[in-house]
């Protein structure tokens, strides 16, 4: 069924309160989604985080050891992050963070950017004028 067609038979369904709701719900996500597509768009480093995370600590602790310059969005720290979070896994297809984009490159978390260490991550860093 289509996005249009479902919408339509829960408004059938449900009440005036309740479609509000799913309208506003369905407006959220969709500003939320723009939001992370911006941020991996207009950043040549781009990493969403969580402030509490080890593995995020990692990631940022690899990019500040390189010198690199990088955007990071602390998702727990953001009204919409849960919303930015469900939206990078249908952009991306991960859930976990941290989430890693390298020139709009999706990267993957932690172990993936350490995997990359001893290989191209410093290419791909200067490739971006990142560093
Ligand atoms: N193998 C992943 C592990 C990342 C991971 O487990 N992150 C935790 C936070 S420390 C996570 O995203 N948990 C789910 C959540 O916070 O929604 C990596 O190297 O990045």
């Amino acid at each position: 069924m289509s996005a249009i067609a479902s919408r339509r038979s829960l408004a059938l369904r449900n009440g005036p309160r309740q479609n509000l709701q799913a309208l506003q719900l369905g407006h959220n996500n969709m500003a939320a989604a723009h939001k992370a597509q911006q941020l991996i768009d207009d950043n040549a480093v781009m990493v969403f985080s969580k402030s509490y995370c080890p593995y995020c600590r990692s990631t940022k602790r690899t990019l500040d050891d390189l010198g690199a310059k990088y955007t990071v969005i602390e998702l727990d720290q953001e009204e919409d992050g849960s919303a930015i979070q469900d939206a990078l896994a249908k952009i991306s297809g991960q859930r976990t963070v941290p989430n890693i984009y390298i020139g709009k490159e999706h990267i993957g978390g932690n172990s993936d950017l350490e995997a990359r260490k001893n290989k191209d991550l410093k290419a791909l860093l200067k490739n971006v004028g990142a560093i």
